[in-house]
């Protein structure tokens, strides 16, 4: 019998994954699981993430590389060959984070999979959402050209880690010159010198061969090997390419099943899966937000909570909590547990709102989780459950029991509309903010 399969040593991956629109405060978690962690990876997604750590009052933002750069020194992080990787901006962040005191040399390490977005994406996505915006129904993108990378992958012209740094660079150029000749051929020959791109990735070549490694075999070794492997999901389910608010939505897979696609990981591997909540919840860019606050209530989560987009520094729409996206999004990932974070946001507020279903005004049918057909869904209201605030701050609690007891019975009812245990509740932006509930 085979003894090298996934159940050969039983060790399996920890999953950390958005349970909303993004920006649930993942970083944070990750950060503080990487303390225990000997592998942290990135499965999907690209630079448009933008995941905050606050460690000793220093300040960190990841975009392409894992949070679990601020682990011990052994801990090794991985970009995974679903991730999207602008190479410019990888340096970048590698010197930004080295610049930081947080040392790259030999424990970061990229996929030899992963599909390359070019400046060529970026310019492309900015008129792809100009074309749009044209019919007024841009997605409001981080331009950062992941969806425009994403389709070259799809379409089988994008160019990979490996092709850049093969010994003959000759298909590298061909790859990249007909990409390039195809989005000139399609939106018209705007400002891009295509011989200087590939005159600098010539010299990224050796720059980048020592980071790259066949991540499948890293994983797969690193989980028989025993080591404890961390997963950082990036964005989150309402942004999903397939069970986001199409097309409102990224150009990944940010659920569960990304995590197999882009690492590589079979389904036996993946152990506990941890959905990341925000107390409330809020969006970038355009779509449908059932429970969006255009108010006086939205006004304050959105300044209390400093809800800025880390990537593009756009203000980020914020409303209640909404129980059937969470409900939807513990169908998809399968969550374990939760952390409830941001939970001090909500400090002040008399009375709190969590939508429980839409209703749909013509037919009366509700709705427990979240429909497909997005003009069906504008034509729905939101059912709500109002529960009394506190008016305590509870940043400085250390405990569940220490929480005001209308903060608990907030918790247990998330618990109670989604079926799911929280695990851990944030209360401010440190490390050191993080109830363990008992
Ligand atoms: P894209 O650039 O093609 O992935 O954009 C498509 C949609 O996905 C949303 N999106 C995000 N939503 C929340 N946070 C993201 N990361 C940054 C952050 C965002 C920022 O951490 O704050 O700085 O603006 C992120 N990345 C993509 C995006 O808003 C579109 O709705
Ligand atoms: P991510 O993309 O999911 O990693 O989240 P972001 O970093 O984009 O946004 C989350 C923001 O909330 C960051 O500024 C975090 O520092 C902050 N944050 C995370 N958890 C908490 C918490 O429990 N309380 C407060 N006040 N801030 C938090
Ligand atoms: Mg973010």
């Amino acid at each position: 019998m085979a003894t090298n399969g996934p159940d050969a040593t039983g060790n399996k991956a920890v999953v950390v994954l958005g349970a909303q629109w993004g920006d649930e405060g993942k970083g944070k978690l990750v950060d503080i699981l990487t303390q225990q962690a000997d592998l942290v990876a990135r499965c999907q997604g690209g630079n448009n993430a933008g995941h905050t750590i606050v460690v000793d009052g220093v300040k960190f933002d990841f975009h392409m590389l894992p949070s679990g750069l601020l682990g011990a020194p052994s801990t090794v992080s991985l970009v995974g060959s679903g991730v999207v990787l602008h190479l410019p901006s990888f340096f970048e962040e590698v010197k930004k984070t080295e610049s930081k005191g947080v040392s790259c040399a030999n424990r970061l390490f990229v996929s030899d999979r992963c599909h390359l977005v070019f400046d060529l994406h970026q310019i492309v996505d900015g008129l792809k959402e100009g074309e749009l915006a044209s019919h007024k129904q841009e997605i409001g993108t981080t331009k950062k050209g992941i969806g425009p990378a994403y389709s070259s992958k799809a379409s089988r012209g994008g160019v990979r880690v490996h092709h850049l740094i093969a010994p003959d660079f000759a298909e590298f150029e061909s790859r990249f010159r007909q990409m390039a000749a195809n989005k000139k051929r399609r939106y018209g020959d705007f400002p891009y010198d295509v011989d200087a791109e590939v005159e600098r990735y010539r010299q990224y070549r050796d720059l980048i061969r020592p980071y790259v490694v066949d991540s499948v075999t890293y994983v797969h070794k690193a989980l028989q090997e025993g080591k404890r492997v961390l997963v950082e999901g990036a964005n989150a389910v309402m942004l999903d390419i397939d069970f986001g608010t199409f097309p409102y939505v990224t150009s990944s897979n940010t659920t569960i099943g990304g995590v197999c696609t882009g690492l590589g990981l079979p389904p036996k591997s993946i152990g506990k899966v941890i959905g990341v909540v925000k107390a409330y919840t809020t969006r970038v860019g355009a779509g449908p937000f059932p429970t969006e606050q255009l108010n006086e209530v939205g006004e304050h989560l959105q300044t209390v909570g400093a809800e800025f987009g880390v990537t593009t520094g756009r203000k980020r729409r914020c409303g209640w909590l909404d129980a059937a996206v969470l409900r939807w999004s513990h169908m998809i990932n399968g969550y374990d547990s939760i952390n409830l974070t941001k939970l001090d946001i909500l400090d002040g507020l008399p009375t709190l709102r969590i939508g429980i279903a839409y209703k749909h005004r013509a037919t009366g049918q509700v709705y427990e989780t979240f429909p497909a057909d997005l003009h069906l869904l504008e034509e729905c209201d939101v059912i709500y459950e109002e529960l009394p605030g506190w008016k305590e701050s509870i940043g400085g609690c250390k405990s569940w029991d220490a929480l005001p007891e209308n903060a608990r019975k907030y918790v247990e009812r998330i618990e109670q509309l989604v079926g799911v245990n929280v695990e851990y509740i944030g209360v401010g932006v440190s490390r050191d903010s993080m109830i363990t509930k008992s």
